[in-house]
């Protein structure tokens, strides 16, 4: 390849009169800004230990009320994009939640998409749009952009969750901002609406659901369901994995990040193909462990990591006789929309 000018082969006086005139030459970052073959990623792998964060996470319980905070939340920052960015990857942030007995955190709706996956505690709801969403491990519950969202806690121990969100992208084009709420009134709860069974509302004698986006809670034990299921009656299948979609179109649940669930059957070790997407996983239930570049994270229930894009991941079941079950959520809808999605044999 072309060995291009640099910026010192310049005069000064010429980058001083560029400079003036708000104007830089191209030549001397074409290679940084296109890079031969692969793109450069900020984003590294990262494991965050949910033993190691929980107790920071009770701390700030305690340190900081939940008026003062709003929402209570630790970041997940992947380091090489620098902490302060509050990025797991380009387009994705992860934090945790605590939610005490009795607190409120107040509605408000903002254009970033949230979801939220449940890490422990009973008794906590999340009101989407008047429809009102318990909690249980493993649940994923969405507050996609423009919807009014708020928590509440009846139960009587502390309630952690993962939150992510698409918010470095959507902060990166300037486009996030948020609105604050009254407390909302409740019409309806998440449970009444159910697809599991493949039916949805008809849209031949009615319009079907009005609402972009018809379902909002996701409960663990339906894809846990969904996913032994499969396992069961398909095993041939490479991966046993199912996708948090849209029940009236079989499409991505929200519009920028994809989310599924996906089982490692007793001993598997799944091969990952080197895919455009960073990803993210966090584990529901079982051991497993994460190979991404040079480094392996061995994961236990609610520990979360992440890969870099473009790379290959291989997932393994520590245990011989029992599945693992893993969240997962990636950038893939967003590369997709973008048309730069690859995936590398
Ligand atoms: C947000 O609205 C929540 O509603 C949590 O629980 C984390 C991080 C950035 C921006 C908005 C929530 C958030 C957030």
């Amino acid at each position: 390849m072309q060995e291009l000018g640099r910026l010192d082969d310049l005069p000064l006086a010429y980058r001083e009169s560029l400079g003036a005139q708000n104007l830089v030459p191209l030549w001397p970052s074409l290679r940084a800004v296109l890079p031969p073959g692969t793109p450069s990623r900020r984003t590294k792998p990262v494991m965050w230990s949910y033993e190691a964060l929980r107790p920071l996470l009770m701390q700030a319980g305690e340190l900081t009320p939940i008026e003062k905070a709003e929402r209570r939340v630790l970041v997940l920052a992947n380091p090489g994009h620098g902490l302060e960015k509050m990025q797991a990857s380009a387009a994705m942030y992860l934090g945790m939640q605590l939610l005490l007995p009795g607190e409120w955190a107040p509605s408000h709706k903002h254009t970033p998409n949230a979801v939220r996956m449940i890490v422990e505690g009973e008794g906590a709801y999340t009101t989407v749009d008047g429809e009102k969403c318990p909690m249980s491990r493993g649940d994923l519950i969405l507050t996609p952009t423009g919807l009014w969202h708020e928590h509440g806690h009846d139960g009587k121990d502390p309630v952690v969750w993962l939150d992510v969100l698409d918010l470095p992208l959507v902060y990166y084009t300037e486009t996030s901002y948020a609105v604050e709420g009254k407390e909302q009134a409740v019409i309806g709860t998440c449970l009444e609406r159910s697809y599991a069974r493949g039916v949805v509302p008809s849209p031949v004698f009615s319009r079907g659901s009005s609402r972009q986006y018809p379902m909002l809670r996701y409960p663990w034990a339906d894809a846990r369901a969904a996913l032994l299921s499969l396992a069961e009656t398909q095993p041939a299948i490479e991966a046993v994995q199912v996708a948090y979609v849209n029940p009236e179109n079989g499409g991505d649940c929200q519009n920028i990040l994809g989310f599924s669930a996906l089982m490692l059957r007793p001993g598997e070790t799944l091969n990952l193909p080197a895919r455009s997407p960073a990803m993210v996983f966090h584990l529901i239930e079982g051991g497993a462990e994460v190979a991404v570049e040079d480094q392996s994270f061995t994961l236990s229930p609610a520990d979360t990591c992440c890969a870099p894009g473009y790379t290959p991941v291989t997932l393994k079941n520590r245990s011989a006789s029992e599945p693992a079950f893993i969240f997962v959520a990636d950038e893939s809808p967003l590369h997709k929309k973008l048309g730069v999605y690859e995936v590398r044999a």
